[in-house]
């Protein structure tokens, strides 16, 4: 399982709402596409999803759907360490012992935290969401991974995270792997189908916000037909914003299909974009059903999911007690000398 000449990629997504076809082009795709490549470590962060509320019936199911979602998109159990973030609590202390490194300014400075906390009341934005990049570091920074593969809207976390492993390292010493963001040249940004001038979320309220990867293929393409657009013809990948809903048709399109920007642009030439919606249906269809397929397969073959979590825990603990064990001896933290009592009904 474990090839020491491959680097190590850790990422993971949170079980916080239905997963987009967002999560899948800009993440989870490139994992699957991938795997043969690195070491893989893939975990459902929950403990990032109470960095906002969450109802703890929903937050249960959703994380065995995500984690089922990462199988049926085609990760294999055995080249991907798959758990669950919750299992493992070093991540939560070595998340704290990174909280006392990071300076205030450099996490007001996050725009994820100013998006998210701009829609909350401001007394009620929690110091969890504070430190979600911080958590997030930890998350990375335990399995020493070389890269992580993520959407665009993780680079500047992952700047972040750089930054605070040079900086324990400058303090108590070579410790931590300075990892890399491995960002796709496709699909790295999904925006909004209702809205191409925000980002594609799961959290993001809407009938034709998004296309869930568990959406019936009619929903999806009832949601592509309608995805807003703009009154001219012309169909070319384009950064102007009035073109930013065609755009991201298109690299829905290509993310899927790998075809070139002129491949893709000479295939709807003297096209409209009824055309291009009814292709982008057709290949967004065409990757989730036998991915729809899998996921009841997996959820119909009880134990299973429990079973590859139950090992992924395991194999994922021993590398973060590993990494933890260094970094509580270099902060200058006292061993325990003895175990404690492992029979707790004494
Ligand atoms: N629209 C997107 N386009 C490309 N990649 C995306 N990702 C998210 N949205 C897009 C990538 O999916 C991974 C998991 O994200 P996450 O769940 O940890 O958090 P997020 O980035 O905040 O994703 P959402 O869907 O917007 O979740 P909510 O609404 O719960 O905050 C990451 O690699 C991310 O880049």
């Amino acid at each position: 399982m474990t090839e020491p000449s491959k680097k190590r990629v850790l990422s993971g997504i949170q079980p916080s709402g239905n997963l987009t076809i967002g999560n899948y082009l800009g993440a989870l795709l490139h994992w699957v596409e991938d795997q043969d490549l690195y070491e893989n470590y893939f975990c459902v962060v929950d403990l990032h999803a109470i960095t906002l509320p969450q109802d703890p019936q929903e937050l249960r199911q959703k994380t065995r759907e995500v984690s089922a979602l990462y199988m049926a998109a085609g990760l294999d159990p055995q080249k991907a360490t798959i758990f669950i973030q919750s299992h493992i609590p070093a991540h939560a202390e070595l998340a704290w012992i990174l909280t006392c490194l990071s300076p205030l300014g450099w996490l007001n400075r996050m725009t994820q935290f100013k998006d998210k906390a701009a829609k909350q009341q401001a007394d009620s934005v929690s110091a969890g969401l504070l430190n979600y990049p911080v958590l997030m570091a930890a998350d990375i920074l335990l399995y020493q991974a070389h890269g992580v593969p993520v959407g665009d809207d993780q680079r500047q976390h992952l700047e972040l995270t750089r930054d605070l492993a040079q900086r324990f390292n400058h303090i108590y010493g070579e410790t931590f792997v300075i990892p890399e963001a491995l960002i796709p040249r496709a699909g790295a940004r999904v925006m909004g189908l209702d809205d191409p001038l925000s980002k594609m979320s799961k959290s993001t309220a809407g009938d034709y916000h998004a296309v869930y990867l568990l959406d019936p293929p009619n929903a999806a393409r009832k949601k592509i037909m309608r995805a807003t657009t703009d009154s001219g013809r012309e169909i070319r990948f384009s950064t102007l914003p009035e073109k930013a809903g065609v755009n991201n048709l298109l690299t829905i399109y290509q993310a899927l299909t790998h075809d070139s920007n002129e491949a893709i642009e000479a295939s709807f030439e003297g096209k409209g974009y009824g055309d291009l919606k009814k292709a982008v249906a057709e290949v967004v269809i065409a990757a989730l059903e036998p991915l729809q397929r899998r996921y009841h397969q997996l959820l119909d073959e009880e134990g299973y999911l429990e079973q590859v979590l139950a090992d992924g825990a395991e194999r994922a603990a021993t590398l973060a007690e590993k990494t933890l064990k260094e970094v509580k001896d270099r902060v200058g933290f006292l061993a325990p000398a003895h175990r404690w009592p492992v029979n707790r009904d004494c």
